[in-house]
Formats: structure tokens, C-alpha cells, sequence
């Protein structure tokens, strides 16, 4: 079975929108803003992406187009404006930053209470720590995409190709605070497709196009694909060989349409959270 990300997206875009109106009717918008410095052709497209998703379920949405050259105490300064800014909930900063721009300076600067990446150590320590905080979008996709397949995490082997801090670490807590044994594998992990053939979720996350091969999946697996590869002019892969896998996995997410689309209906979740937080405070 395949699980369709856009349609889930498209379903709970639509929950969100409502709850967006209810907030409005409130007196509140919620507020994102989206930092792209430079002009990464990948990082533009996922901006506009984010910036239509906000139009469509009525969050107002700010870009910030900055150029390559851009210090970095000048997107300090910007970033300081976006953490008192009360129109702003969220700010998001894009990433890959240019070689010269820490992005764990910039990343460190974000308001945690802004934070809705969840990048920010804050964010990060309330995860690890099992308290509440904002959680990055991509992890929060894959738990939204194996929910909706009505897999229950606990008690399961769940294998996670990938230690990033923006999806392998993260998604891996996620996992384990719903109960799962979690096993997290990177480029020193030994005999790679021994271990992932334990699982029952396994979560893809390395950036190699369809590295995951059918030897490395068990028969009857959900099989999450986080990799967006390019490969020529126009074509998109997953870190998963998706037509040998897909015979043998029971649920698997397809690239494009799996988790990409729903990693931004996070964001657009994490948007509305702080809004309704600033409603309550
Ligand atoms: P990353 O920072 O490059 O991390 C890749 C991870 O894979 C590292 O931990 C690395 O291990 C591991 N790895 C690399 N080669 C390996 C191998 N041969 N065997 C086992 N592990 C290996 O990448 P990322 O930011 O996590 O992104 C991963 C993929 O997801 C990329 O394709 C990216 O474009 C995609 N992505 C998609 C979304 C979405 O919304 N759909 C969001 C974010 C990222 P080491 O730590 O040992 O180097
Ligand atoms: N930086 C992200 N950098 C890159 N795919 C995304 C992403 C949507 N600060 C910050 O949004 O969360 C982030 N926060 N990231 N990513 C990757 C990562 C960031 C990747 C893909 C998509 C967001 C997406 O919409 C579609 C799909 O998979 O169907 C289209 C794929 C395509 O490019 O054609």
C-alpha cells in the first residue's frame, strides 16, 4: 500500500485552515516568516512551496529574500526585528545557509518561542527530555505518515538510516517516546542491511538515491522515504528503490508526494501552535 502524502496533506490543510479562521475570529492571524539567503534553486522552490501553503489556509506569510553576500550579523539584526515583531509567530531561516553563515549561530538566535523548525537546542532539549516544545516539521511528517497508515509505533523495531540533527536524531526521539526500539544507523554502522531488515518501521534519511534496496527491507515493513535526490535534469528519487520495495513492504511512502509535502503542512501546524500559544498567554 502506498501512503499518499499529498492527500494526507490536503486533509489536514484543511483541519489547520479552520482552526486558522477560529484563531481569526479571535483577532489573531497567525504569522509566518521565511528567511532565504541566497539562490539555492532547491531552497527557492521549497520557499514558495511554504509561502502558497500558508495563502491556502489563511496564515500570513512573510518572505525574506536576502542575497548571498548577506553577513552574518546582519541576519542577526533581522532575525532580533522577527523575534519582536508581534505580527510573527514563527521565522524559519532556510537552510543550507552559505559557507561563510554559521547556522548554528543563526539557528541559536531564533526565539525557542518562535522556533517552529524546532531546530533551536531548547526545542531540541525539550524533545530528548519528553517535555513540549516545537518539534522539526520533517519527523512530525513521518509520525503523521505512519499514523495515518493506523500503525501503532509501540512495541515496534523501528530503524533509522540517518543521524542529522533536522531528521535522522529527532524522528528517532520521536519514535522512541511513542514506545518504539529504536536502532539509529549512519555511514559507520556495519552490515547496514543486516540491521535494517529488523525492521518494522524503517525510515529512510541518508540522501543517497535508492540506496535502500529490497535486501535491506523485511517482508510486510512500513518503509518512510525522507531523501529528495535529483538525479538529472528534472528527475526526483527517494533514498528508496520504490518499485523493487514496494512489493515487500505493507506501507511505503513514494518520493515525490510522500513526506515532503507533508513536512510543510507541519510547519504550517507548528505556525498555528505558536499563534494559538500567543492567544493564551
Ligand atoms: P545529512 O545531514 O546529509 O545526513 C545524512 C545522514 O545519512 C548522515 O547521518 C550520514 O551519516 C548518513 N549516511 C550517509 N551515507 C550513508 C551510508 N552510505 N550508509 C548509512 N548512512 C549514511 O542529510 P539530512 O539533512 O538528514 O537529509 C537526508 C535526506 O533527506 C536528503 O536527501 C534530504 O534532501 C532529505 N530531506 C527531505 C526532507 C523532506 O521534507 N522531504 C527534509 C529534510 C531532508 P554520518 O552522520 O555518519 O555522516
Ligand atoms: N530548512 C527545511 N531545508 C531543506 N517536496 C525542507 C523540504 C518540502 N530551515 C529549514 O523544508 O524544514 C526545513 N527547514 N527543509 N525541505 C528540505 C529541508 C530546510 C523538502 C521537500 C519538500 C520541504 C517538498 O515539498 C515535494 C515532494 O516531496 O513531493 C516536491 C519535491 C521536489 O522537489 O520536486
Amino acid at each position: 500500500m502506498i501512503i499518499d502524502g499529498k492527500a494526507l496533506a490536503k486533509e489536514k490543510r484543511a483541519e489547520i485552515a479552520k482552526q486558522v479562521e477560529a484563531l481569526k475570529e479571535k483577532g489573531v492571524t497567525p504569522g509566518l516568516a521565511v528567511v532565504l539567503v541566497g539562490e539555492d534553486p532547491a531552497s527557492q522552490i521549497y520557499v514558495r512551496n511554504k509561502h502558497k501553503a500558508c495563502e491556502e489556509v489563511g496564515i500570513y506569510s512573510r518572505k525574506i529574500t536576502l542575497p548571498e553576500e548577506t553577513t552574518e550579523e546582519e541576519i542577526l539584526k533581522i532575525i532580533d526585528e522577527l523575534n519582536n515583531d508581534p505580527e510573527i509567530d514563527g521565522i524559519l531561516v532556510q537552510l543550507p545557509l552559505p559557507k561563510h553563515i554559521d547556522p548554528d549561530k543563526v539557528i541559536l538566535s531564533i526565539s525557542p518561542d518562535k522556533d517552529v523548525d524546532g531546530f533551536h537546542p531548547v526545542n531540541a532539549g525539550r524533545l530528548l527530555t519528553g517535555q513540549d516544545g516545537f518539534f522539526p516539521c520533517t519527523p512530525l511528517a513521518v509520525m503523521e505518515l505512519i499514523k495515518s497508515a493506523g500503525v501503532d509505533v509501540s512495541g515496534k523495531e523501528a530503524v533509522v538510516v540517518g543521524r542529522s540533527n533536522i531528521v535522522g536524531k529527532p524522528v528517532s526521539m520521536l519514535l522512541l517516546r511513542e514506545n518504539a526500539t529504536v536502532t539509529i544507523c549512519h555511514s559507520k554502522t556495519k552490515d547496514l542491511a543486516d540491521v535494517c531488515r529488523r525492521a518494522d518501521i524503517l525510515v529512510a534519511a541518508v540522501g543517497r538515491p535508492e540506496m535502500i534496496t529490497s535486501d535491506y527491507v523485511k517482508e510486510g515493513a512500513v518503509v518512510i522515504d525522507v531523501g529528495i535526490n535529483r538525479v538529472g535534469e528534472k528527475k526526483v528519487v527517494g533514498d528508496v528503490a520504490f518499485d523493487e520495495v514496494k512489493d515487500k513492504a505493507a506501507y511505503i511512502t513514494p518520493v515525490p508526494g510522500g513526506v515532503g509535502p507533508m513536512t510543510i503542512t507541519m510547519l504550517l501546524y507548528n505556525t498555528l501552535l505558536s499563534a494559538q500559544k500567543r492567544v493564551s498567554k
